[in-house]
């Protein structure tokens, strides 16, 4: 056997907690293609000079381009429109979306109706980005432009977090839709303007509701549910809500000076794909001539500068709709609340509302917010400061993952689920690893126990926001250790405790993770047929509760096939590593456990012993779909009544993709045991962005 702890696989030397250097890289890492990996330089980004950014986008938001010119002199409501649609179409469900990876610039989501115009503010930008080159992504510029265009209207705003890293397509975000395969990985099969879990929008082609209304019916109750269920996808409640909605709308207008549109779209015309039809002559589509959205106003009469009119003035006048000059249902105010005659009507502001914002008037919670922040100037700044910084880093993951500086980089928030700071020295891990092992030979059960129990705690990772992993061993707490999926794991953890005690350094994390290494490994050497080379690395710590893993819980996909394909993606794993780890050794009691009529392997090879038996099993027997005694969708091997397989096994032998690797892995166990030990090592440190 080789000594496991020799060296973590990215160890920094000699240091007592060993970091990744690579942290920031993560996504590329995992995801992306080793040829964009070589282009992007991450010292490169860590030594961008956010203030020099940010003066020079002061600047910017107040001078005038000719191509594009500004409303009211003043580019900031299109910088935070831009940020916000770039943010926007995070969704918690699984954690894609998001303005880490700007895939703003690419199909899908540049030709989304919402993102009209929005290549202009982009074009806009290219001069700084082209300043600081490759030291500034643009997932970072579009955020930090949002960003300072609210700090230069006088909003206070939290800060920022750096690094994020440029994806080289919109691929990752083919699943946000509308696209096929949003429609084979979430499919929208209703007709009524409000798609499932877990569309980020309620309409696709939006990130948000329709702003005039539910199916454009300028019903504004209507729109409540729709923006309740839209910006809880995004993980926001009802203040953060409210206060996203009015503090964004107190900057900028809306666009639409005539009927007749914006233009074919970038499907159509990729070159240009929203000249602008309204007006003539020099400054046709353009300036006051902008079509956008359809709907034309600003919903307050300070359009550049921070205040908390919106919600006076949705409280403050009674609204009616009408159609504004884009052909949209909009509303005007008609009189003023509480004033009575001509003083009701007289001089009344030339402003707008949307459907969607009349919808704030017509929920108690919602109203409840308008109230407040329209009195207490103060609450809002709090309540927009914090749920800004939120919406533009809730796709970063864990805080180290931020690049920068204090004070622009601010301290770590409740959303970034901050773990406390590993031991200063950790235990020594050789002698954890031989009470493991002495623990393995008491049981030829634990082997697989151990295993399973690192795997459930590892595989809530997510490559798509960085979010879960073993880190924090939050599989201890609820809602995690109540997962149907984990049941019985509390009995494994029972196991280890004398283990745990006996090291006072050693956290439950560390403990989980070498426990399923070094059992795995044993397996292998006790198959006989080959060894594993099992790197650990140690380092993790523990959290003090499971909160803000709810969003981890496994996801129910329409069928075993589709879950099999997307899990891989969402956790950042090729196919070849995702059918590896597939074969990983399996109790059969542990299946029985989970309500199973129990497994494939008969013998003690698969269930304490690690080789490829489990590719042999699944791919020369015929299997039938059948349900276990506790309604388990399960299959049976044709002619043996003793052999199961689960539906994501069955899937691996159906989907093409994933089969072509489990014939390779039946064939050659070293080979297999070589994929298995990367796709285990991958999985073990994918959420290890802890280091120095
Ligand atoms: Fe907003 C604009 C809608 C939310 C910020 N928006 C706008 C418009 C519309 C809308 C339609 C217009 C466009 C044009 O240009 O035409 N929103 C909306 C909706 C919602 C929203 C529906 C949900 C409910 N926003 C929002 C948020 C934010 C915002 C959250 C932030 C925070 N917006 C905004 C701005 C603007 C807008 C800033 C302006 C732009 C400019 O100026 O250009």
């Amino acid at each position: 056997m080789h000594a496991a702890v020799a060296k973590c696989p990215y160890a920094t030397a000699g240091a007592a907690s060993p970091g990744n250097p690579h942290r920031h890289l993560s996504r590329s890492l995992l995801q992306v293609s080793a040829a964009s990996l070589a282009k992007f330089d991450q010292s490169k980004v860590a030594s961008l000079d956010v203030n020099a950014v940010k003066a020079d986008l002061k600047k910017f938001m107040v001078t005038e381009q000719a191509s594009w010119p500004a409303d009211l002199g003043h580019y900031g409501g299109l910088m935070i429109r831009l940020a916000w649609h770039c943010a926007g179409s995070y969704r918690s469900w699984d954690g894609r979306g998001g303005c880490d990876g700007a895939r703003q610039r690419f199909l899908p989501e540049m030709a989304w109706d919402d993102n009209t115009n929005l290549d202009k503010a982009r074009k806009l930008l290219v001069p700084i980005k082209e300043k600081y080159g490759d030291a500034l992504t643009w997932g970072d510029l579009i955020v930090l432009a949002g960003t300072t265009a609210i700090e230069s209207m006088g909003a206070p705003v939290l800060g920022f977090c750096a690094g994020r890293i440029d994806d080289v397509d919109g691929t990752a975000s083919l699943e946000l839709g509308p696209t096929p395969e949003q429609q084979a990985v979430a499919p929208c099969t209703r007709g009524d303007g409000m798609c499932e879990q877990p569309l980020g929008q309620t309409t696709m082609g939006l990130i948000y509701v329709n702003p005039e209304g539910l199916m454009g019916n300028p019903v504004p109750k209507n729109s409540v549910a729709g923006i309740r269920s839209s910006f809880g996808r995004m993980g926001m409640n009802d203040s953060e809500t409210v206060a996203l909605i009015g503090g964004g709308h107190a900057f900028g207008k809306t666009h639409g000076a005539c009927p007749t549109g914006a233009g074919p779209g970038p499907l159509k015309s990729p070159s240009n794909p929203w000249p602008g039809t309204c007006g003539s002559g020099p400054m046709k589509g353009r300036g006051p001539n902008t079509f956008t959205s359809g709907f034309e106003g600003s919903w307050t009469t300070r359009p550049t500068e921070w205040t908390n009119q919106y919600f006076r003035n949705l409280l403050g006048f009674e609204w009616v709709k009408h159609k504004g000059p884009g052909g949209h249902w909009q509303w005007k105010p008609t009189s003023r609340k509480g004033a009575s005659g001509a003083a009701a009507t007289a001089d009344l502001p030339n402003i707008m509302m949307l459907t969607a914002d009349m919808a704030l008037l017509e929920d108690p919670e919602y109203l409840k917010y308008t109230k407040i922040f329209s009195q207490d100037l103060e609450a809002l700044n709090t309540a927009f400061s914090h749920a800004w910084y939120k919406l533009m880093t809730r796709d970063m993951g864990p805080y180290s993952r931020c690049l920068g500086k204090a004070p622009m980089l601010p301290p770590p928030q409740p959303f970034q689920l901050q773990l406390p700071a590993p031991p200063a020295k950790l235990a020594d891990f050789n002698a954890v690893k031989a009470d493991v092992a002495g623990l393995l030979k008491t049981d030829t059960e634990n082997a697989a126990k151990f295993t399973r129990l690192a795997w459930q705690c590892a595989n809530t990772f997510r490559a798509t926001d960085y979010a879960g992993g073993c880190n924090g061993a939050r599989i201890r707490f609820s809602p995690q250790k109540d997962w149907p999926s984990n049941k019985g794991l509390d009995q494994v953890l029972k196991l280890l405790e004398p283990v745990k005690k006996k090291y006072p350094s050693l956290s439950w994390a560390d403990l989980i993770v070498l426990a399923g290494t070094t059992a795995l490994q044993q397996a292998a050497a006790d198959a006989g047929s080959g060894s594993v080379d099992l790197k650990f690395c140690g380092g993790r710590t523990d959290a003090a509760d499971g909160k803000g893993t709810d969003v981890l819980e496994p996801r129910s996909y329409v069928n075993a096939s589709v879950a099999l394909a997307d899990n891989a993606k969402v956790m950042g794993l090729t196919p070849r590593e995702a059918v590896a780890l597939a074969g990983m050794l399996r109790s059969t009691a542990q299946q029985q456990s989970l309500g199973y009529s129990g497994s494939w392997a008969s013998s003690a090879a698969g269930q304490s012993r690690q080789d490829n038996s489990y590719f042999k099993v699944l791919l020369n027997n015929i299997w039938e779909p059948s349900k276990s005694a506790s309604g388990k969708d399960e299959f049976k091997a044709k002619g043996n009544a003793k052999l199961f397989m689960m539906p994501s096994d069955v899937a691996i032998k159906r989907s093409p993709a994933f089969a072509a690797h489990a014939g390779e892995y039946a064939k050659d166990n070293a080979k297999f045991l070589q994929a298995l030990a990367g796709a285990w090592t991958k999985v073990m440190n994918a959420d290890r962005f802890d280091g120095p």
